[in-house]
Parts: C-alpha cells; structure tokens; sequence
C-alpha cells in the first residue's frame, strides 16, 4: 500500500439522542492506575493529544464525546469520558451509547425479553445499567446515576449585555447552572441554539468570576430550561460557546431532579420527561432521596451510526486534529 499509518485505532459510533458517543476499543496505549480515575488521570496527563486527533476535526467535531473503556476492579466493566474539551466525571447519554454498543459487539447477551443489568465504573463512581430489550432487540438503557444535590440556591449575576439571571446550581455528573429560558423569554430551539450558546457560555464566565468560589462549586455547563408541564421540560445544555448537547443531557437533567425535588416540585418516584432541541426525550425518575442527595434513573436508547477504524497516516498536516469556533 502506497500509505502508511502512524496509529490506527477501533471505535464503534452512536447517538443518543442525536448527540454523539464514540466508544473506543483498542488501539491506544495502556493506561496506568488501579481505578478508573486513575487511568483517565494517566489518559491525561499522558496522552492528552489523542484527546483532539481522535475527536476534533478532520475524524471527529466539535460535539463528538469519546468513551475509553477499561479494566474495572469493582465493576463489570470501566470506562471514562472525554469530551471535545474536557474530561467528564460521569455522561449521561455517553453511558447509554456505550451500553447499547456493548451490546452490539457481544459484550453481554440480551435476553430476549427482559433487561440485562450491569455495573459501571466511571470517575464519578460505580453505577448500574439496565439495557431492556424486546424480541431480543434492545428497547431501551436506564442508568441508576450517582447520587446528585443542589449546590448553589438562587444565585442572581448580571453577565456583560444579559439582564439579571437567577440560577441555582447543583451536582448531577458535573455542576450545572440552571437558568429558565422560559421566563426570559429565550425560545429553546434549533435556530436559537447559537445564540443560546453565547448566553450560556457568559452566564457560566459570570457565575465562575465570583471571587472564594471552592473549585468543587465551579459549573462546567450551563442548563436552559423551557418548562412544559408539571414534570416535562425541554432542556438545552450548553457545553461550550461553540457546543450543546444534542440529547436532553443526563447528568444536567439528573442535577434538575435535585434542584426540583428540594423546590417540593418532584417527588420520589414520580416520572419526568426531559425533551431536547431535537425533540428526542429521555424519561427521568428520582429513585431514592437521603440527606438532601437523590438517586435518579435516566432512562433512553442510543442508535449506532458506524463501525470503524480511525487512521492517521504518516505526514498528515492536521494529525494533531483541529477545532475552529
Ligand atoms: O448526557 O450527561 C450527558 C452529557 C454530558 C455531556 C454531554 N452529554
């Protein structure tokens, strides 16, 4: 073959939701650390630039979200996630991406009704996946995520060229702010979802600029929300200025559950459906509630869009992979 390649490495593509989960099955180096955390902090400070070539442009974009699984001591199985910027701690709808391609590659076998429940180790913590299938197809993935909590309760900030916004924030995977879009008269939908993004990327600077503020309490993505009824909301989680999740976002609707449920508006057991821009929706549920943290379950599916292997041939200009805002 007249080309040659510098790496060369096994992924599985899917969406949930429309947004995007790239898991990754070999190819990349081993990773050092007895826990999950450990090897995604290993991942990092080691190999960070696999983090764009394999995620950015030319083979990848702006939203793509990478799945690395590896060996667990207390799980089934272990992987984490890396977003096109950051690394999460737990991801919502990656985790239902990853379930449904385990399932795909044989992983484990669904039974041909009824659900297969597995543990996953991820940094945020251990939590349990069900993957439901019907006539022996996979119907739908409800994770039991980790326990979440508010943080941070009516916090008013004036960003640069926004009126006052008042938000709370809690934990649910990762800090979210959450900001009614409805109230401010901000539609949530696919021609807003720029400028969505440029307000959310200055209300995050605003909320994150205040002085004292504990790391721990620092918000990693901003969560509009456009109430629908008692318990059905469209959500619009903005990631980055240049990115939003295409699904209603997990762990962002796992830290509403937590603001809601303390307002007295969602209680144990009672169904919520969180919608995204595109009209996809995952059903949510608070399955227990101690000490002020609850335990939601987000139930959804994710499709598989490729199996493939990604290559970086030998004098590529832009292996180092690219992003433009
Ligand atoms: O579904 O939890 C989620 C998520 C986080 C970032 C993108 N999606």
């Amino acid at each position: 073959m007249p080309v040659r390649f510098t790496r060369s490495v096994q992924i599985v593509d899917s969406h949930t939701g429309g947004h995007p989960t790239r898991v990754f099955l070999g190819g990349l180096p081993a990773l050092n650390g007895d826990t999950v955390m450990a090897q995604r902090d290993d991942f990092r400070d080691r190999l960070d630039f696999l983090r764009p070539q394999l995620l950015h442009e030319p083979r990848g974009h702006a939203a793509m979200v990478g799945a690395i699984v590896v060996p667990s001591r207390v799980a089934d199985f272990g992987a984490f996630f890396v977003s096109s910027y950051v690394y999460l701690e737990m991801c919502g709808h990656g985790t239902i991406g990853l379930a449904k391609t385990l399932a795909a590659i044989g992983q484990f076998e669904v039974p041909e009704t009824g659900e297969k429940r597995f543990t996953l180790e991820t940094p945020a913590g251990v939590v349990t996946v069900g993957v439901e299938s019907e006539k022996g197809l996979v119907a739908g993935i409800r994770i039991d995520n980790v326990a979440c909590h508010v943080i941070e309760r009516d916090v008013r900030i004036e960003p640069p060229g926004l009126p006052a916004i008042l938000t709370s924030t809690a934990y649910g995977g990762g800090v979210f702010a959450m900001v009614d879009a409805k109230a401010l008269g901000w539609p949530i939908a696919p021609q807003t979802t720029s400028e969505l993004c440029a307000k959310g990327a200055a209300i995050k600077q605003a909320l994150n600029a205040r002085a004292g503020l504990p790391d721990s309490h620092k918000v990693g993505s901003v969560l509009f929300h456009e109430d629908l009824g008692p318990r059905h909301a469209r959500h619009l989680v903005v990631l980055e200025a240049n990115k939003f999740d295409r699904s209603p976002c997990g762990t962002g609707s796992s830290a509403r559950l937590a603001v809601l449920h303390e307002q007295g508006k969602l209680g144990i057991g009672e169904s919520f459906r969180a919608e995204s821009v595109l009209g996809t929706h995952f059903e949510m549920r608070i399955e227990r509630a101690t000490n002020a943290r609850i335990e939601p379950s987000i139930r959804g599916n994710a499709h598989i869009t490729a199996f493939s292997t990604l290559v970086v041939e030998d004098g590529d200009p832009l292996a180092g992979g690219f992003l433009c805002r």
